[in-house]
C-alpha cells in the first residue's frame, strides 16, 4: 500500500484537516496578492486608458462615472467606523474620510481627495456642476457602487475592512497614469492629476491599517477563504464599472 493511503488510513481525516488547516500570515497574504490578477488595472478600458488610446470622451466618461466611487467611499468608510466598537481602529480609519472629504484643523487645510477629483474633472474638460449632478452615472456604475456601500453598512467591520484590500494593487495603477497621461494626454493640465499624486501614498498607508486587521482577524482556513471572496466580491465591484463604461463609451485596444 503506498505510503500515503496507509496516511490516510491511519488518520483519515488527516487529508482534510491538511485541506481545512489554516494557512500561515504569509501564505494567506499571498492568497491575497494573487487575486490582483482580477484588478481592475487589467481591465481593457482601463488598459485603453493607461495606454493613450482613449479619447476625450472616453476620458470625460471615465472621470465623471468615477466620481460617484470617490463620493462614496467617505459614505463606506463611515458605515465601517458606525460598525467598529474598537476606538484605536477607528482613530486610524477616521484618517480615510479626511483624505476624501478633506479638513480644516488647527489652522491646517486641506481640501481633500474629492476636491482633487472635481479639479480632474475640470482639467479633462468637464463641469463642476454635470459631475455634483451626476447626470453621467451609468445605472451598473451607481448599482456596484451602491452594493459596495450596502456591503458596508451590514457585513462585520472587519469584513469591510477586508474587502478595501483592492488598494493592495492601488499604488501601481496610480503611478501608471502619473506615468502614462503625461505623455499621451497633453490636453490634460498636469495639475489635474494631484489626485493620483496624493493617493499613492495614501493607499500604501490605507494598506498597511486595512492588511494588518485582515491577518489578524481571519485566521481560520474558513475564514481566509471568507477573506477571498470579499475581495472577490471587490474586485468584481471594480471590474463592473469598468464593463460599464466599456458597453457606453466603447473601448479601444
Ligand atoms: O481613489 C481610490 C480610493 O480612495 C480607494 C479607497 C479604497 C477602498 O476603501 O475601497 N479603494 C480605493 C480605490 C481608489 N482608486 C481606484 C482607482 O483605480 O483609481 C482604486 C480603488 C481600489 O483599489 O479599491
Amino acid at each position: 500500500m503506498r505510503a500515503d493511503m496507509i496516511q490516510e488510513s491511519r488518520h483519515p481525516d488527516a487529508s482534510r484537516l491538511a485541506d481545512n488547516a489554516a494557512w500561515s500570515r504569509e501564505a494567506f497574504e499571498a492568497q491575497l496578492r494573487e487575486r490582483g490578477k482580477s484588478y481592475h488595472i487589467h481591465h481593457p478600458f482601463n488598459v485603453m486608458l493607461n495606454t493613450g488610446k482613449a479619447t476625450p470622451d472616453q476620458v470625460r466618461g471615465w472621470v465623471a462615472n468615477r466620481f460617484y466611487y470617490q463620493i462614496a467611499i467617505p459614505i463606506k468608510d463611515a458605515a465601517v467606523l458606525s460598525n467598529c466598537p474598537d476606538p484605536a481602529v477607528r482613530r486610524g480609519w477616521i484618517q480615510r474620510i479626511l483624505d476624501h472629504d478633506g479638513f480644516e484643523i488647527g489652522g491646517i487645510k486641506d481640501p481633500g481627495g474629492i476636491e482633487a477629483w472635481l479639479r480632474l474633472a475640470l482639467a479633462v474638460g468637464l463641469t463642476r456642476e454635470e459631475v455634483l449632478d451626476l447626470r453621467h452615472v451609468l445605472p451598473a456604475v451607481r448599482f456596484a457602487v451602491d452594493a459596495y456601500v450596502n456591503f458596508a453598512r451590514r457585513a462585520p467591520w472587519q469584513e469591510s475592512v477586508c474587502s478595501s484590500l483592492t488598494e493592495l494593487f492601488a499604488p501601481e495603477i496610480h503611478k501608471q497614469r502619473l506615468a502614462t497621461w503625461p505623455e499621451h494626454y497633453h490636453w490634460i493640465e498636469s495639475e489635474g492629476l494631484s489626485y493620483f499624486r496624493n493617493r499613492v501614498g495614501q493607499a500604501r498607508r490605507d494598506v498597511e491599517e486595512g492588511l494588518a486587521i485582515t491577518l489578524n482577524h481571519f485566521t481560520t482556513r474558513p475564514l481566509q477563504e471568507r477573506a477571498l471572496e470579499i475581495l472577490q466580491f471587490k474586485l468584481d465591484i471594480l471590474w463592473t464599472m469598468n464593463d460599464a463604461m466599456t458597453t457606453r463609451y466603447g473601448v479601444s485596444s
